[in-house]
């Protein structure tokens, strides 16, 4: 293989999985993040976030010398950029548009250590147009190479943009098994960026333009938020008319043809609810169907939060000297899916947090997955599933753990927004 060193930008929950999984190759590998508590942390052979497998492999790849943090960039042959791209609130337009301003950080140090030769690949979700940003702000931080946009093929330096497409909690397995869309500025760049990602993934390495590879991975996500939207539209129809949504899928999934996902409180996590905005950001008059299944899915957590307070008027009829601070309330699960410890952008965890700022009672919390409550949550109590069955007189089902779903709960006043327990 012609790269000897390989250096990933941003060792979050993608680029510490992908950076191990060169070093597990036996490929000198550089990572760099601008966290020092997480750089001090890999470099010890641990990991600061919870993904099934990735301990084992950052602890042998970091005791054999294939894996080391650090805080500023050092030359390699390849850079992967792997750092968060954030939305945020449009200046003209209630929508959302991409914040890009970690990329370009991300372009600037790298720029200083940059070298004929080169490839750079930009792996963050993306609008379509960036990995072309990132070529232009290498070009301007560095005028004594060339880029492909200047010198195509000729180029000193190679750029590609190779979409991460893994589902967190089966990122190991998934980072060798998927294929791969590889988006090169030129046929050399894709071919070189092949090169590199066959150190590793077994699945097919499929090569396309730039535009065509961040579009793809756009579309990927797109295309699940708008299927999960269909169920939760179903789940307020169903809801409204007395149909048990959950058998109603099971039933209609039986066509061959027909595959329903799976209504919820809403969707979360830093990817489905967040990329198809980068479509309608680009293309807000054409993007009419991917826009309000956004809406859709965001306005579950509200509907949600109108059920609990149903319950609580429902509970109060039936026991006249009960006040509001008398009933309390227990949510189930608190990550953005089951059986991760994320609580990033999870609708679960804003329905909780909602819930303490407005209900005056107690607010119990049942997450398996976590040691302690974040700050934000500090007035509720972390309490296992049998303390919150017992105690709580209200029950909000909100991620279908496999703790949970083990379990056979039948409570009167249970909201069970994963149709888990009814
Ligand atoms: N959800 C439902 N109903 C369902 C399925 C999911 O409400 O039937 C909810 C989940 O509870 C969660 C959200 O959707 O809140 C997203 O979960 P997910 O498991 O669908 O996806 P992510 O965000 O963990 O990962 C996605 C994946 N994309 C696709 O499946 C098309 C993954 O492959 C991508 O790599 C990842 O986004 C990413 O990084 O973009």
């Amino acid at each position: 293989m012609s790269f000897k060193t390989i250096s990933v930008i941003g060792l979050g929950y993608i680029g510490l999985p992908t950076a191990a999984m060169f070093a597990s190759r036996k490929i000198k590998v550089i990572g760099v993040d601008v966290n020092k508590n997480a750089v001090d942390i890999i470099n010890k052979g641990q990991i600061h976030i919870i993904e099934p497998e990735l301990d084992i492999i950052v602890h042998a790849a970091v005791t054999e010398g294939y894996l080391k943090a650090t805080s500023k960039p050092e030359p390699a042959d390849a850079f992967l950029i792997a750092v968060p791209t954030p939305f945020k609130s449009s200046e003209l337009t209630s929508d959302f548009v991409p914040d890009l301003s970690f990329i370009e950080a991300a372009c600037k140090s790298i720029a200083t250590v940059l070298k004929p030769g080169d490839l750079v690949i930009l792996e963050s979700t993306s609008p379509v147009g960036a990995t072309e940003k990132v070529a232009s702000w290498l070009s301007e931080e560095r005028t004594d190479l060339t880029f492909p946009q200047q010198a195509g093929h000729e180029a000193d330096v190679n750029i590609a943009h190779c979409p991460e497409r893994v589902l967190p909690g089966h990122v190991v397995r998934e980072l060798v098994a998927n294929d791969r869309v590889i988006g090169g500025m030129t046929a050399r760049c894709s071919e070189r960026a092949q090169e590199l990602y066959k150190a590793f993934v077994e699945g097919e390495c499929v090569l396309t333009n730039v535009r065509t590879a961040e579009l793809a991975k756009l579309t990927e996500n797109a295309s699940r938020d708008v299927s999960i939207a269909f169920a939760n539209e179903l789940s307020l129809i169903c809801d409204k008319i007395g149909v048990d949504v959950w058998e109603l899928i099971r039933l209609a999934n039986r066509h061959p043809r027909v595959n329903i996902l799976q209504p919820g409180p809403g969707v979360g996590g830093h990817c489905i609810a967040v990329d198809p905005w980068f479509i309608v950001s680009e293309s807000p008059r054409e993007s009419r169907l991917i826009k309000t299944a956004r809406l859709v899915n965001d306005s579950k957590p509200t509907w949600v939060i109108d059920k609990v307070k149903l319950a609580i008027a429902e509970l109060m009829q039936q026991y006249p000297s009960k006040t509001t601070r008398d009933i309390s309330i227990a949510c189930y699960g608190l990550t953005f899916k089951p059986d991760i410890d994320d609580l990033r952008e999870s609708p679960a965890f804003q329905i909780a947090k909602n819930l303490t700022e407005y209900h005056s009672g107690l607010i119990y919390c049942v997450e398996p997955n976590i040691k302690e409550l974040p700050e934000s949550l500090s007035t509720a109590e972390l309490v296992n599933a049998n303390t919150a069955l017992e105690r709580a007189d209200v029950h909000l089902m909100l991620v279908d753990h496999s703790e949970f779903k083990s379990m056979k709960v039948e409570k009167e006043f249970l909201i069970d927004t994963k149709g888990i327990w009814i």
